[in-house]
């Protein structure tokens, strides 16, 4: 029993892992950060594997980092900000355009981080959605304000084809696996302020390294 448990998607599970993210001095923890977007990974995959080509690239990231974590270097990834130090300093990260470090941790670090935006575009709208609302538009919605702008057209195209299969409101709601619907609301209330969080606080590390064009 408890087995199924595991394999379960919780909400609050990722939310509490987006909040172990920031260490005292608000810098962010490589490890928990990969781990928040294990949780959605699963989530995702929950819904379908017409999602696939997306958690497969967030895996395929997830793992970039995990191995860099895990690897001989490892006490440099500890936090973004180490990382980002790490890497420019032992020039292993193509600033231009692509060449000898194609997999960085600040490259790979910023597709995550650009998804976060969505992410949090999208938890607003569905937040502040009423019953009638559609999870594929406000999907969409979030994506054109924020990830699209770095997609080429035929990614745009997969992803606007693979919103159209998401469940509605109610379903959604339900294998988020927190409860009523203004149990969700709630939630998502506490969950948004630390997300935002966690994105402003990497966007301005990587904006005073002038690395958010990253190949
Ligand atoms: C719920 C629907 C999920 C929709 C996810 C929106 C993002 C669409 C992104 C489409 C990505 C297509 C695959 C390939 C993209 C790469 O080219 C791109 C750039 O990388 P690179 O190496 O080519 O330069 N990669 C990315 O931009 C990274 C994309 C990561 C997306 C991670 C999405 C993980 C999804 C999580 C589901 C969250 C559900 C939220 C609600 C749960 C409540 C907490």
């Amino acid at each position: 029993m408890a087995g199924s448990e595991d394999q379960k998607f919780s909400l609050l599970e990722v939310l509490n892992t987006f909040k172990l993210c920031l260490t005292d001095n608000k810098e962010v923890y490589i490890e928990h950060y990969v781990a928040g977007w294990r949780g959605l990974v699963k989530f995702l995959n929950s819904l379908g594997s017409v999602f696939g080509f997306i958690s497969k690239d967030a895996a395929t990231k997830i793992q970039i980092l995990i191995n860099y974590l895990n690897g001989e270097n490892g006490s440099h990834y500890v936090t973004a900000q180490s990382m980002v130090k790490y890497e420019l300093e032992n020039e292993l990260v193509d600033i231009t355009k692509r060449g000898s470090h194609p997999e960085s941790g600040c490259r790979t670090l910023l597709r995550l981080h650009r998804a976060l935006r969505w992410l949090e575009l999208f938890l607003e709208r569905l937040r502040t959605s009423t019953e009638d609302s559609k999870t594929s538009v406000m999907c969409a919605d979030a994506y054109n304000e924020s990830l699209a702008q770095h997609h080429p057209w035929v990614v745009r195209k997969a992803a606007g084809m693979a919103f159209c299969m998401l469940p509605g409101r109610p379903a959604f709601f339900e294998v988020m696996n927190v409860g009523s619907p203004e149990q969700v609301v709630a939630v998502l209330g506490e969950a948004l302020p630390l997300i935002s969080e966690v994105y402003q606080i990497t966007e301005a590390l990587y904006a005073q390294h002038n690395l958010l064009d990253l190949p």
